[in-house]
């Protein structure tokens, strides 16, 4: 039996379902995943870089202008059919979560719900030295010209800079975003992995934690990601046209809307 129909045969039989996603789902919106070279004046860098405390204190203004321009692309972007399969398997009358280690709101936009953020969110932004959250006002949103680094505004109670309300290398996941997703994980029947090169930990342990509890596991990436356990199934491809073409082997009316990418 080929993969699909087994993946097909694995959903069907499900009631609970647990999308674990990474980069790869949102690369068909036009987010470049973190193996993707960066584009333009941050093609030097490397986000791992860019993406710890350490970096924020040294250059703020770098750091700081580089999640305003990934902002600016994410809302530019729109949910592409990988987004939009997962709250259309929830209308069919499935449980779904999605526990997503993206930092984009594509899943929202794209009507899912509950969402966990294991690694923050783009839209949210705190005090880097009283942790309180902050609302930017519009000017302060602007996005930085080629070349333009912008200084991270300042904390109304204490003067801090802000900074994006994102988990950094080194720093702890938050403890609701950890506890519920360990809850939804051990609780499903089905985790459906989506674009994630399975790296950062504690995040990367999440299939395991399912496989643990007795669930199965669908792997859907570009590559073979080598996973061959009894309770593992891997489909290789792009997770739009994958998701959709799992979705309708299990019976479930999918129509991708027009325009949407796939
Ligand atoms: C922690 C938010 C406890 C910010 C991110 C040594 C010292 C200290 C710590 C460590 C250490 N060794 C290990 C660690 C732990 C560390 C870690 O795991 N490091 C790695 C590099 C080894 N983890 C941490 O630090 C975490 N915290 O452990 O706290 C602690 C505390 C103090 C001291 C020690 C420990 C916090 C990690 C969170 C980092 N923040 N993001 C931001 O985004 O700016 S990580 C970020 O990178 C993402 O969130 C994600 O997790 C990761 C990228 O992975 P993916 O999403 O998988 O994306 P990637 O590009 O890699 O892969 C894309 C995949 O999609 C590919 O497989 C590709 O084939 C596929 N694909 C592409 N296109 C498609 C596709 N598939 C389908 N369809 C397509 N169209
Ligand atoms: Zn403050």
């Amino acid at each position: 039996m080929s993969n699909l129909l087994r993946a097909a045969e694995a959903l069907r039989r499900s009631k609970t379902v647990v999308f674990f996603t990474g980069a790869g789902i949102s690369a068909d919106s036009g987010i470049p995943t973190f193996r993707d070279k960066l584009t333009g004046l941050w093609v030097k860098h490397d986000p791992q870089r860019l993406e710890t405390a350490d970096a924020f204190r040294a250059n703020p203004t770098l750091v700081w202008s580089w999640y305003l321009w990934r902002r600016h692309q994410v809302n530019q972007a729109k949910p592409n059919s990988a987004h939009l399969s997962i709250p259309r398997l929830a209308d069919a009358g499935w449980d779904v979560s999605v526990v997503t280690q993206n930092i984009d709101d594509l899943h929202e936009r794209a009507g899912s719900s509950p969402v966990v953020h294991l690694h923050g969110s783009l839209m949210d932004v705190k005090c880097f030295g009283c942790h309180r959250p902050a609302e930017l006002s519009p000017d302060q949103l602007a996005v930085p010209l080629e070349g333009q680094l912008i200084e991270p505004p300042r904390c109304t109670r204490c003067n801090g800079r802000l900074r994006p309300g994102v988990v950094w290398f080194r720093e702890n996941l938050p403890d609701n975003a950890w506890r519920s997703a360990v809850r939804l994980v051990r609780a499903c029947d089905l985790l459906v992995s989506v674009g994630t090169s399975g790296v950062v930990m504690p995040a990367a342990g999440i299939p395991d934690m399912a496989l643990a509890a007795g669930a199965t596991v669908i792997h859907v990436n570009l590559e073979d990601v080598g996973m061959d356990g009894a309770d593992e199934i891997m489909l290789v491809g792009p997770a739009g046209g994958v998701l959709l073409a799992l979705l309708q082997a299990a019976g479930v009316a999918v129509l991708s809307p027009p325009g949407v990418p796939t």
